[in-house]
Parts: structure tokens; C-alpha cells; sequence
């Protein structure tokens, strides 16, 4: 019997991290479940939901059920990661290892980066916001990300940043619907990646998560994700 996955995320209009893996299975055609907690909920209401999954009091959160026991697995990387190893198949990394690295490396960067965007850019998935004045720490990572997407678009030379898709467009994928938020301007062929990133079925099932959400209410909380 196959394994079963189940995805705990946060709300989709603002859960940057849970879209990744949301997005990498969907792309790889991989049947799973997903458990939505609403997060910024009032007294550390969402903290609690969260904990009574993830041991680390974030989402997302892999877990794979298989032969009577369930693996957790937290962070998004390491689901991404995971996911990758399980299903060598889908091709979630470059085939060449230079390729791979340097895809890793780009993951990475994203993972541990651009805290400077994430503040001032907070996702809003499907939404379309104003430009907020940018800080230069801001400015200078949307100019760090539009070269790392120029780089390897030019050097794989597409359809996605290594090639086929990838964990590193798994990673950028929040980055490309914040840039679409605030009305980032980018390059043409960097406009047509985001054009190609946006139309997946996997954001495309996302943006319908977080359209049901708006219309039945999100709470008037404090961008802090
Ligand atoms: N490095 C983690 C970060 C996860 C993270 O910060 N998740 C946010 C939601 S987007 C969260 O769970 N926030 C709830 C809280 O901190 O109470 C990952 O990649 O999964």
C-alpha cells in the first residue's frame, strides 16, 4: 500500500512556507490530504492548533503514514527534501550534479534569506497591494533574486530556473506571488517565469484556498509571518 501524506499548512493567503511542499507535491502528482489551521487567531489559539502537529509550533508539516506508523516531518525544506528522496522519479532536483548544487544552494538561499522581503513584502496570496517604501536592504535583495533568476534561466535555459521544475522553484514560488502582489517590476523573460509559476495547477489550487478564505473572513491581525 502506498503511503499516505498529509500536509498541515497555515492560512494560504499568508502561509509562504506551507505553499512550497503544497506546491512541490502538487506538481509531482502526488495524492495528499492537507489540514488547514488558521493562523493569527487571538490568545495563541493558532500556536496551540499547531502543536498538536508539528513539534517545532510551525507549519508546514509532512506526515507520512505507512505500515501502521506516521513520520513527521517539519520545515519546509527538509518536507521538500523528503519528498525528493521518496519519489526519485519526479525529478525534484537537476539530474546533473552541478546543476543539482547549485539548485540546492539557490533553495537555500532562499531558506535562510531575504528576511528584508518577507517583512516588508508579507504574502497576500491573490491579492494585489501597494509598493511599500522599500528599505535598501529590501531593494537590494529583489535585485539579488532577480539576478539568481536571471542566471539560471539564461543558463538552463528554461522553462523553469534548472530546467524542468524543481525544489528551487518550489522555494521562489511565494517570492513570485509577492512580487505579483506588490507590482514588482522585473525583465521580461523574468516576467514570462512568473507568468509560468502563477498558472501552475498547484498555485492555481492554492489561490483557491485563499480565495475561499477571504470570502468567508480572515481576522484583522498583524502581517508577522
Ligand atoms: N523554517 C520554517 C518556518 C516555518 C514558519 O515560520 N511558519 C509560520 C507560518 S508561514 C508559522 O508556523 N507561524 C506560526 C507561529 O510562529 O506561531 C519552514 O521552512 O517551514
Amino acid at each position: 500500500m502506498p503511503a499516505k501524506y498529509t500536509l498541515v499548512i497555515g492560512t494560504a493567503s499568508w502561509s509562504s512556507w506551507s505553499l512550497r511542499p503544497f506546491l512541490l507535491l502538487h506538481q509531482a502528482a502526488i495524492p495528499f490530504e492537507t489540514v488547514m489551521i488558521p493562523l493569527r487567531q487571538e490568545q495563541g489559539k493558532s500556536k496551540k492548533a499547531i502543536l498538536k502537529h508539528s513539534p517545532s509550533g510551525k507549519v508546514p508539516l509532512l506526515k507520512i503514514t505507512e505500515r501502521g506508523r506516521t513520520l513527521k516531518v517539519w520545515d519546509s525544506l527538509a518536507i521538500c527534501e523528503t519528498i525528493a528522496e521518496r519519489h526519485p522519479r519526479a525529478g525534484l532536483w537537476p539530474a546533473n550534479a552541478a546543476a543539482r548544487a547549485i539548485a540546492r544552494a539557490y533553495a537555500a538561499e532562499m531558506h535562510s534569506g531575504f528576511a528584508n522581503l518577507r517583512d516588508q513584502l508579507s504574502l497576500l496570496f491573490g491579492q494585489r497591494a501597494p509598493l511599500p517604501d522599500l528599505r535598501k536592504e529590501t531593494s537590494r535583495e529583489i535585485e539579488r533574486i532577480i539576478a539568481l533568476w536571471n542566471e539560471a534561466l539564461k543558463a538552463g535555459k528554461g522553462p523553469f530556473l534548472f530546467g524542468r521544475f524543481s525544489i528551487a522553484d518550489a522555494m521562489y514560488a511565494p517570492v513570485v506571488s509577492r512580487f505579483e502582489t506588490y507590482g514588482v517590476k522585473v525583465p521580461k523573460p523574468l516576467r514570462t517565469y512568473m507568468d509560468r509559476i502563477l498558472a501552475l495547477p498547484g498555485m492555481q489550487a492554492w489561490g483557491e484556498i485563499a480565495r475561499k478564505e477571504r470570502q468567508t473572513g480572515l481576522p484583522d491581525a498583524p502581517a508577522t509571518l
